[in-house]
């Protein structure tokens, strides 16, 4: 390895022979002749953390990626020693650490398969320029391995064979294979012979990962200043592995329900006028929309927490109208704030001293929308206090809903590196540093201050946040988009890449600009992108105005009929959306599954980047290319049901599947219960008097769940929320569901409408909680029933 990034005559220096050892509980410390230390944390049975120091003291532990309530705990722990190695094992590992070197090799403990080894392992070059290291690890590549994970990525699913760097970006039409681009998240996971592992390396300074790319065989990454610091996570399987780095770094409370709706955006919606035209014409045709943004033009010369007396008069009459024809306000808040001694947030940032300053202590000006401008440090707990306390007009006075956070990488116009010089000092939480170490959660920062205000005061409701910027753990605070895209097929095809990256790298509320941010899509793209949208965690069509309108209706009626169809369909799919939401909030599942991480053993899912599953059931499957009439696709291992015509197909291979432009390949699991809402053109809209769940027969067992509550605020945290798990069973003339239910939150209807799909016997009789029922008193027909909620045990006979 690595770069020629410093002296060459310095070289890499290495570990030498371990001298000392010691354990403090689940702690354990390994010096070597020449300083270096190991320390070595168990965090679980699957879940190790590294830790080095070249200089025999380690500096203060501080992580703004590590959530503080990741799980701690582990079954057993046992170390021994022989001649060459130190043996530390798990009841899921086995490490060996190697006295001659420091050099490690981890094994599975349940098989004694090796799983991760060290090639040259940790080793350093003294950085000349910065001071401290340079900090390296290299690990062997086992045979067929493969790579996932880095956050935002817009390449090939599959890291295998690239090399990336972590330095967050702002990527004005960034394309496929630009590196780096907004985000920084060092965290990968590796597959191979039917096991995954994952390395989270939490190190804010620029980092760079090299997957075999440089070294057939060999996989490495370092960075270029801070401590050799990194999380091995065991699986095997991948979607354990993926759920530890979440649960390490933390996931979001539960968004209010209407953020899982439709949104509308554009650069920029002004003046007020334009705004209400839009938003009436969503009512008008009948396109279900719950949130409209305002871009930078709502401010008085893009001064933050401003509005434009001219284009936006009375702000609050205006959010409030939108309000009661369902809308929710979301506005634009930069980081930059205008030098200019009139304006209170500046005189304030100027007077507190909250301005990030060059080494030699000038405030650090740059510029961007506003013109010259300074920057909050919000590295500092009190400037995030103080920012979130700017929120209070916005949100509990004007009754904005949401706040979507822009240019934090943070970005700088007409300056080299399109950010702030690396001489910068931030307070980063009392370890005073400069840029090169607070670049990278700079954005993160102002996210977390942002999601502070916006809570408090839209409290008791439930906040919405979106962010351009992030590092590992981010996603604790806010949703994310992934800047600033283009309006091509290639680029429909990176967004969905993009999507399943984020998901697996423990960032699932993610969508993309649908449409494309640049340039202009025809209606052909713009419908196929929203059918992909649909299925995505966050969806939001956004665009420059510049190269022309991209609502729904901008196109021909065709491309709008299909628009609305799709997010009708979303609207209808809210409830099982909201329960992909919780499982990944509370279980830390990601919302969309890419297929690798749906079925690993099955080797022909390691390469697959179309195809992914969202929430647990529904497998989807975007349309890449203009003047299709459908596509081949990859069906996964398993029976599933094709959406819209309900025949069955069996997976393990290729097929090929229609989808004219009205339609997209959408397949349902066999045996899943699919709650659905009836359309409504804004959640809360309708008063929900009836659940529909469709069940699609099985020859065999699925289990289903549903997760509601009051759709915002949070009773749900006192109980007040309703958890339904759905077991289906199914034989050749039988199918009994089961539903097991917990909380106490009362949900509107009493009754649902069960369509049973796919049954292969026509059915004779129903026994409702062991009781067989007359067909008539549940208004049976075509394989529907109507039934109460309150059931227990439904069997369906032949
Ligand atoms: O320099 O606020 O990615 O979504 O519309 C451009 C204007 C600044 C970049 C964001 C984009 C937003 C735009 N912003």
């Amino acid at each position: 390895m690595i770069l020629n990034t410093e002296l060459e005559y310095k070289g890499d220096m290495f570990p030498s022979t371990i001298t000392t050892y010691t354990k403090d509980v689940d702690v354990l410390h390994f010096s070597t002749a020449n300083n270096v230390i190991l320390q070595l944390t168990v965090l679980r049975d699957s879940v190790l953390r590294f830790r080095y120091t070249t200089v025999g003291k380690f500096g203060k532990d501080f992580s703004y990626a590590i959530d503080e309530d990741a799980s701690r705990g582990y079954n057993h722990l046992e170390i021994s020693d022989d001649d060459e190695k130190y043996i530390i094992t798990t009841s899921k590992l086995i490490c060996h650490i190697f006295k001659s070197d420091l050099r490690k090799s981890i094994y599975d403990a349940n098989d004694n398969s090796i799983i991760c080894e060290d090639e040259k392992g940790f080793h350093w070059e003294e950085s000349y320029e910065l001071g401290g290291d340079i900090v390296k690890m290299s690990k062997a590549a086992q045979n067929g391995e493969s790579y996932y994970g880095l956050g935002d990525k817009p390449q090939h699913l599959n890291l295998k064979g690239r090399r990336f760097e972590n330095w967050a970006t702002d990527s004005y039409a960034f394309g496929k294979d630009t590196d780096p681009i907004y985000k920084a998240i060092p965290f990968y996971t590796g597959l191979h012979n039917g096991k995954s592992y994952g390395i989270f390396f939490d190190n804010t300074f620029r980092t760079f990962f090299d997957f075999c790319s440089e070294r057939r065989n060999v996989t490495s990454f370092w960075a270029q200043g801070g401590e050799m610091n990194y999380y091995f996570i065991y699986g095997p399987k991948m979607q354990d592995v993926v759920t530890s780095y979440t649960d390490l770094t933390g996931t979001p409370e539960l968004p209010p329900l209407w953020a899982l709706g439709y949104h509308q955006c554009k650069w920029s919606y002004y003046p007020e006028s334009n705004v209400k035209e839009v938003t009436q014409k969503f009512r008008d045709l009948k396109i279900p929309c719950d949130a409209i943004y305002l871009d930078i033009d709502y401010m008085e010369g893009f001064r933050c927490f401003t509005w434009s007396e001219n284009y936006f008069p009375d702000p609050k009459r205006m959010v409030k109208e939108l309000a009661d024809d369902g809308f929710k306000t979301v506005v634009i808040i930069d980081p930059g704030i205008k030098i200019d001694n009139e304006y209170s947030v500046f005189k304030e940032g100027l007077d507190n001293d909250y301005f990030c300053k060059r080494a030699d202590g000038p405030y650090m000006k740059g510029k961007v929308w506003p013109g010259e401008c300074y920057f909050p440090d919000f590295t500092r707990p009190v400037v995030r206090e103080w920012w979130a306390g700017l929120f209070k007009e916005l949100i509990e006075d004007i009754g904005v809903k949401g706040v979507w956070n822009d240019m934090n990488e943070p970005a700088v116009m007409d300056v080299p590196g399109k950010t702030f010089p690396s001489d910068v000092r931030h307070d980063y939480d009392g370890n005073p540093c400069s840029h090169n170490k607070a670049h990278n959660i700079y954005g993160m920062q102002m996210a977390r201050a942002t999601y502070h205000g916006v809570k408090r005061f839209n409290y008791p409701k439930r906040p919405f946040v979106i962010t351009r910027s992030a590092y590992s753990g981010t996603q604790r605070y806010t949703s994310t988009w992934m800047g600033d895209n283009v309006a091509t097929w290639e680029h429909l095809q990176i967004a969905n890449i993009q999507a399943q990256r984020l998901a697996l790298s423990g960032f699932s509320f993610a969508g993309s600009d649908i449409g494309g941010f640049a340039e202009q899509p025809n209606g052909e793209l713009y419908a196929r992108w929203i059918q992909l949208g649909a299925f995505h965690p966050f969806c939001r069509t956004h665009s420059s105005g510049d190269h022309g309108d991209q609502e729904p209706w901008a196109f021909d009626e065709e491309v709008t009929n299909v628009v609305r169809k799709f997010i009708e369909i979303r609207y209808q799919l809210l409830p099982y959306l909201y329960t992909s939401f919780y499982q990944y909030s509370e279980n830390n599942i990601p919302m969309l599954k890419s297929l690798v991480l749906f079925d690993q053993e099955d080797n022909q899912t390691h390469y697959r980047i179309d195809e992914f599953i969202c929430g647990n059931q529904l497998l989807i499957c975007p349309i890449n290319e203009p003047n299709a009439k459908g596509r081949r696709m990859y069906i996964p291992r398993g029976e599933w049901y094709n959406y819209w015509t309900n025949e069955i197909v069996s997976g393990g291979r290729e097929t090929w599947i229609d989808a004219d432009l009205d339609s997209m390949p959408i397949f349902v699991k066999a045996g899943a219960v699919i709650p659905k809402y009836p359309i409504q053109q804004y959640v809360g809209e309708k008063e929900i008097d009836q659940l529909t769940l469709d069940v699609y027969y099985k020859n065999g067992k699925e289990d289903s769940e549903l997760y509601e509550d009051a759709d915002d605020g949070y009773d749900y945290t006192k109980g007040r929320y309703s958890l339904k798990k759905f077991n289906v069973a199914g034989s050749e003339d039988k199918l009994i569901i089961r539903i097991h239910k917990s909380g106490k939150y009362i949900t509107s209807y009493s009754t649902f409408k069960i369509n049973l799909l796919g049954l292969p016997f026509d059915v004779k009789s129903i026994k409702l909680d062991n009781e067989y029922i007359d067909l008539e008193e549940v208004s049976f027909k075509d394989n529907t029933l109507v039934v109460s909620k309150e059931f227990t045990n439904l069997q369906i006979k032949g």
